[in-house]
């Protein structure tokens, strides 16, 4: 038997014998992170006839509310205070990134991941996982274990793993595998129309769209225009819906730019830099931080000052002339 069936086996019989689940992702999620949640979730529903409960900590971006079955998802808070038989973590690629959901993964009888993150040798969060970095999304992870076990699953599990993958690959466009393009051609052939969430994922809150353009026009640039950088005061900080995918996409268009850095303050000393270059590997900068992520798309939160944090990005990228 292989080893991805004997793991759905582990992985059936976890969910047969558990009469609590949980599953969550990381903080603040984005489309992947909140998709797989409840793609998984509507997945166990049909085949095992179990309803677990969908948690999330910190933020859902407000471009999010057009995805299936979001009203599933409860904040932390809201979760009952007996530990659950099994969480599930999903999309995770550090342990600090599940914030609340820390205690709850901790205190459950059994655990799974599934993740695509970048880990180091011990850096799994479970026993039992089906973990690979070579995969662009989590909820391409989820569509190779819906086939390999031959589940059911139907039109809301389809558009839940078509919008992780969209999210996770700015619509295809960071795919570097033919992997990727071969599921979703095989879910089209199955009735999914993916221009229809192309544009439905587009659309974002006014503030944040004004907010993401004003940022993006104080960027400065270094190293010979190759880092672009951009910074996003506590102020603005507030009015980002997600990520700022905006600012990064706009950056990275600029001629010249090889690397797109930008910092948000999220409190006055907590500083989230995400990292992002179409050509160049950018997860070993964000390790230098002490984060993570993809190679392409990487990021760290650093406690110290906007001021120093935006000094030790430029320094990092010195070498990059
Ligand atoms: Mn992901």
């Amino acid at each position: 038997m292989n080893d991805i069936k004997e793991k759905l086996n582990q992985f059936a019989e976890m969910v047969a014998q558990s009469a609590t689940i949980a599953i969550m992702a990381h903080n603040n999620p984005d489309g992947d992170a909140l998709c797989s949640v409840l793609g998984l979730c509507h997945l166990i529903e049909l085949n095992f006839g179990k309803s677990p409960v969908c948690l999330y900590d910190g933020n859902i971006p407000g471009y999010l509310d057009v995805v299936p079955l979001r009203d599933k998802m409860v904040c932390v808070e809201q979760a009952p205070a007996e530990p659950f038989d099994l969480v599930i973590v999903l999309d995770c690629g550090a342990l600090y990134q599940m914030a609340r959901g820390t205690a709850i993964l901790a205190a459950a009888k059994d655990k799974i991941e599934i993740d695509h993150h970048h880990k180091e040798d011990d850096g799994a969060l479970a026993e039992l996982n089906f973990n690979d970095d070579t995969r662009c999304a989590t909820a391409e992870i989820i569509d190779q274990m819906m086939r390999a076990a031959d589940w059911v699953y139907d039109m809301d599990v389809l558009n839940l793993l078509t919008i992780g993958v969209l999210t996770d690959t700015g619509n295809l466009r960071f795919v570097r595998q033919s992997d990727p393009l071969r599921m979703m051609a095989d879910f089209v052939d199955r009735g999914i129309n993916i221009g229809y969430w192309m544009d439905a994922l587009a659309v974002n809150p006014r503030r944040a769209v004004l907010t993401e353009a004003a940022v993006t026009s104080r960027a400065e640039f270094f190293h010979n225009g190759r880092l672009a950088l951009a910074t996003v005061p506590r102020s603005d900080y507030k009015n980002l819906d997600g990520k700022g995918a905006l600012i990064m996409n706009l950056l990275g268009q600029i001629r010249g730019v090889e690397y797109v850095a930008v910092l948000k303050q999220q409190r006055p000393d907590q500083i989230g830099v995400s990292l992002r270059s179409r050509t160049h590997p950018v997860d070993g900068f964000a390790r230098a931080l002490g984060g993570g992520g993809h190679t392409y798309a990487a990021g760290a939160v650093v406690r110290d000052t906007l001021e120093n944090v935006r000094q030790r990005v430029i320094d990092l990228f010195k070498g990059e002339e």
